[in-house]
């Protein structure tokens, strides 16, 4: 094992994290028999896990670099992680157990060690498996109201609320959503976009020329840089998600800061949509088919009307705020808070198909013809979720428009 001290920055490799881990916590025993291996499959960072053979007991270490594992010309600066490590903390008060155990962030070599979430699946590789999870809407919903609500001022005091907004001001990570989600995949302004060539023509003319929607998308895009509304997770894919079948664990928030709770609640609904394009392109068999499917149109109609009910039920226990106690407040803002998680749903959508970063739920459709299918469903579905945002109130709104639109291609 190396002897390094870790007093100044450089980027481990996976010899040096089982050291690193001994030098910085006494979480295992001094004669631990490590295994090690790089487990991170994100765009932006490196992840190790570190265990003792002899105790099967395990823990994650999270390292940023300087540039992007997506694109090693793009870079962001090194302690992005102090934020995620934070917010981890806050999330795991309004949450608990959905969220995993930070032991330590270290702020000279960026790197943060946390809870290893043993017997769970990244939630994107489950799904492109077609596992079901039938946990995951009463835990994501819970995890939703919990962390959004209890982070804005309906319920916080407004003075602490406003030094958090201060303290997760992310303006690096922040430009990368304003441009890849609010921008570029209307425009190709940045020369980046990454479209399946079959469907180029259709981008250009559903998405680039389309000037009604880029009045909508402008609209949605000045709400998420202006309205600090609540505390972020700011990139709530199925990637940021580790589950099983009794449980959920929600992490990865390092685009975190104070914006409209819409965006976390719209990249959910999307993510699952992209899942069930995954299930009908890819699965041979009906019946297998169906029941995939199926699942996850019931996950998504459950989430959304769990998010609804629980909702309520905390604003009116939470509410502390004298003039947000006013009779009628409480629906008013509930449904602005619909109409942008639908905007938001349809940004998400239109983002992994015309822009630069793509979901392996599409890419992984090898069938041209099906994939071209899918991805003209979600874009047709996600332009009648930002133009039509108003309209989806419940599960239910979702799934009736999805269905129709899948039934004209
Ligand atoms: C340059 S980073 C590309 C994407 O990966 C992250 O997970 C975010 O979704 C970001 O937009
Ligand atoms: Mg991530």
């Amino acid at each position: 094992m190396s002897e390094q001290k870790y007093d100044s920055y450089f980027l481990m490799k996976v010899d040096d994290v089982a050291s690193y881990v001994q030098t910085k916590l006494s979480f295992f025993p001094k004669n631990a028999n490590f295994e090690c291996k790089e487990i991170g499959d994100g765009n932006l960072n490196y992840v190790f896990r570190v265990k003792d053979k002899n105790t099967g007991k395990s823990i994650i270490v999270k390292q940023a670099g300087t540039s992007l594992r997506i694109d090693k010309n793009m870079h962001l600066p090194v302690d992005r992680g102090k934020i995620e490590s934070r917010i981890l903390g806050i999330q795991k008060e309004y949450t608990k157990d959905l969220v995993p155990e930070v032991y330590l962030y270290d702020t000279v070599m960026c790197a943060m060690i946390m809870e290893d979430m043993v017997k769970h699946t990244m939630m994107r590789t489950g799904l492109t498996e077609h596992k079901t999870f039938p946990r995951f809407a009463e835990d994501i919903s819970t995890f939703l109201v919990n962390s959004l609500l209890l982070s804005s001022d309906i319920v916080k005091n407004h003075k602490e609320k406003k030094n958090l907004v201060k303290e997760f001001i992310n303006p690096d990570l922040c430009e990368i959503t304003e441009d890849l989600v609010f921008t570029e995949p209307y425009n190709d302004c940045n020369n980046r976009n990454k479209i399946f060539p079959p469907n180029l023509e259709y981008v250009q003319k559903n998405l680039y020329e389309d000037k009604k929607l880029h009045l909508e998308v402008a609209k949605l895009k000045f709400e998420f840089l202006n309205n600090a509304q609540s505390l972020l997770h700011g990139d709530l894919h199925t990637g940021s998600i580790f589950i099983n079948q009794n449980h959920t664990f929600v992490f990865d928030p390092e685009f975190a800061f104070y914006g409209p709770m819409g965006y976390d609640i719209g990249n959910v609904i999307a993510n699952l949509f992209f899942a069930w394009c995954n299930g009908d392109a890819t699965i041979d068999d009906d019946e297998e088919k169906d029941k995939f499917c199926s699942y996850i149109l019931d996950t998504i109609e459950k989430s959304v009307d769990l998010f609804n009910d629980k909702f309520d039920k905390s604003f009116k226990e939470n509410v502390t705020d004298r003039m947000a106690k006013t009779d009628q407040f409480m629906e008013y803002y509930h449904d602005t808070i619909l109409a942008d998680s639908a905007g938001y749903t349809g940004l998400e959508l239109i983002r992994r198909i015309a822009g630069m970063a793509k979901v392996i739920d599409i890419t992984n459709i090898k069938d041209e013809k099906k994939r071209v299918r899918a991805e003209r469903i979600l874009i047709t579905f996600g332009k009648e979720t930002i133009l039509d945002r108003n309209k989806f109130k419940n599960g239910s709104d979702y799934i009736k428009a999805f269905k129709d639109i899948v039934a004209r291609f």
